[in-house]
């Protein structure tokens, strides 16, 4: 069974720039529905709960049929979210320092310019979808839940949730206004820690 991992720091500590009721709705709700259904589709093929989630979500074409779809868009869910609570902390924000400053700068000239790039992509995301830094500091973007194991790619570093369902609350249609706000409370200790184990 799994179950909603607890957020690492309360629900409106990021309340500035991402309120406690999105929050809770995302967390309580959003998730806890992807988990839900998650378990639901494992009840269909219980063999599949002895394997870890990401090799299900590194190999759906070898799921069974009845399950596939489900597994792909309530475990990509799970596994998405369970990664983008500790992409944000109330200590937040800033930049990123030591290798990982240095792996971006390469590639994109400034921290800014990362995250002009980035921004950029996020935005550029059409309907509900995701966007993500992979180890190779390339930036790529996923629809509904899909994540990039699922295509073949490494575990990504850092992740944005663009769906409504994460801003709407706030910031009404403004994307672009989340976006920014984001920024604020990006976790860089966790994804250098990320980027270190690569
Ligand atoms: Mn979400």
């Amino acid at each position: 069974m799994y179950t909603v991992p607890d957020l690492p720091y309360d629900y409106d500590q990021l309340g500035k720039y991402i309120s406690g009721d999105i929050m809770r709705l995302h967390h309580d709700k959003h998730h806890q529905a992807y988990v839900d259904k998650l378990n639901a589709a494992l009840d269909q093929a219980p063999a599949l709960r002895e394997r870890p989630l990401e090799s299900l979500l590194s190999d759906l074409d070898t799921l069974p049929e009845n399950v596939r779809t489900a597994i792909r868009n309530h475990g990509g869910g799970h596994y998405n979210h369970s990664l983008f609570w500790q992409w944000m902390s109330p200590t937040g924000g800033g930049e990123p320092s030591g290798e990982l400053a240095k792996k971006i700068t390469e590639k994109y000239g400034s921290f800014q310019g990362f995250v002009d790039a980035f921004t950029t992509k996020s935005l550029g995301v059409f309907g509900s979808g995701w966007a993500w830094l992979q180890p190779d500091m390339e930036i790529i973007t996923t629809a509904n839940q899909d994540t990039p194991i699922m295509q073949g790619k490494d575990a990504p570093l850092l992740g944005l949730d663009v769906w409504e369902h994460a801003y709407y609350l706030d910031y009404k249609n403004k994307r672009d206004d989340y976006v920014k706000a984001w920024w604020n409370v990006v976790n860089w200790d966790f994804v250098a820690e990320r980027s270190a184990q690569k």
